[in-house]
């Protein structure tokens, strides 16, 4: 065999086979990747359930975020909220398909984001773009403590076209993130003390209850709604690091630090991850 035969014919263990069966190509890519940022902690802040409430849910948020600084490097993500409902119904009603919807209802996510930003900017806290959070995380994070960044995921033209609203929205964002960087932890925050059994904010609210640990599959069966994307589900079951996402009431002063620290005081939700 030439020189030039060798580089042509790379060897490698999928060069041979198609990518399509997956007997074939779990042996090889089927493992558990490494981490990126082990020791970044991710925090999603509700757009609808903390961002639209204003001052009196933002700034004991930011304070309770300032004070978790030294403990802890934060990629924090925020939601799109009730701006982006709003225009899914002026983007349904014009009869744009889901491609177009979705990157104009992310821009309320990141609007949300530059917000908070300006709130954290004297701890030296920015917000990042997508590509810079894709490309530069590490940078940023060894600059500063924590960075904010918007939740929803850029998927634009290439969401799937299930339905009009985009299926994956900040939570599903935010754990395909916090899942891909091998991070040390994903915390969702909203307005509710944890997932419960029917939405407590609903007709039926006092039946409603409280499911302090769960898991995918558990939620999977639950037939009404949940208080994040249903794509998430999916996506947690096939979570390759993140084993459990804390869901903690943000309106609550000391929860989301303590889930931090490692306690449990929201809904613990086991994903599809399995510790080595
Ligand atoms: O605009 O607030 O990033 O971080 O999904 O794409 O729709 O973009 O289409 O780097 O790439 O509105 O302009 O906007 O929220 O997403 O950003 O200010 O190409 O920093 O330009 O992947 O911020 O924005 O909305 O996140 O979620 O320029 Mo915005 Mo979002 Mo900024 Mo970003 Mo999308 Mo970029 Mo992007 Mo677009
Ligand atoms: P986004 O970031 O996408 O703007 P969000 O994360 O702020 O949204 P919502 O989509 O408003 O949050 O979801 C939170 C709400 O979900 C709660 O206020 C609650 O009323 C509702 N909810 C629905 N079903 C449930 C459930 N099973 N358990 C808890 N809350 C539920």
């Amino acid at each position: 065999m030439t020189d030039t035969d060798q580089i042509k014919h790379v060897a490698s263990p999928l060069a041979r086979q198609t990518l399509l069966d997956d007997d074939l190509t779990r042996p090889v890519a089927g493992g558990r990747p490494i981490r990126l940022l082990p020791w970044v902690q991710v925090v999603k802040i509700g757009g609808r359930s903390i961002m639209d409430r204003g001052h009196e849910a933002i700034l004991p948020l930011v304070d309770e975020l300032r004070t978790l600084l030294p403990e802890h490097r934060l990629l924090i993500l925020t939601g799109a909220g009730v701006r982006a409902r709003h225009l899914y119904s002026v983007g349904l009603d014009l009869g744009l398909p889901v491609g177009s919807l979705a990157p104009l209802a992310a821009n309320e996510a990141g609007q949300n984001g530059h917000m908070l930003a300006y709130l954290l900017a004297p701890e030296g806290v920015s917000y990042i773009e997508h590509p810079t959070i894709a490309n530069q995380l590490a940078i940023h994070l060894t600059a500063a403590r924590a960075v904010v960044g918007s939740a929803f995921p850029p998927y634009h033209h290439h969401e799937f076209p299930i339905s009009r609203i985009p299926l994956h929205r900040a939570d599903a964002g935010a754990f395909l993130l916090a899942d891909a960087l091998g991070a040390a932890g994903l915390t969702i925050v909203e307005d509710v003390d944890g997932v419960y059994t029917s939405d407590p904010h609903g007709a039926e609210g006092k039946q409603a209850q409280l499911l302090r640990e769960t898991s995918v599959a558990e939620l999977a069966k639950l037939q009404g709604t949940l208080p994040f994307d249903r794509a998430l589900l999916d996506v947690m079951a096939n979570a390759r690091h993140i084993e459990r996402v804390q869901l903690v009431n943000g309106l609550v002063r000391g929860r989301l630090t303590a889930a931090l620290r490692g306690q449990h005081v929201g809904s613990i939700i086991h994903t599809g991850a399995r510790p080595i």
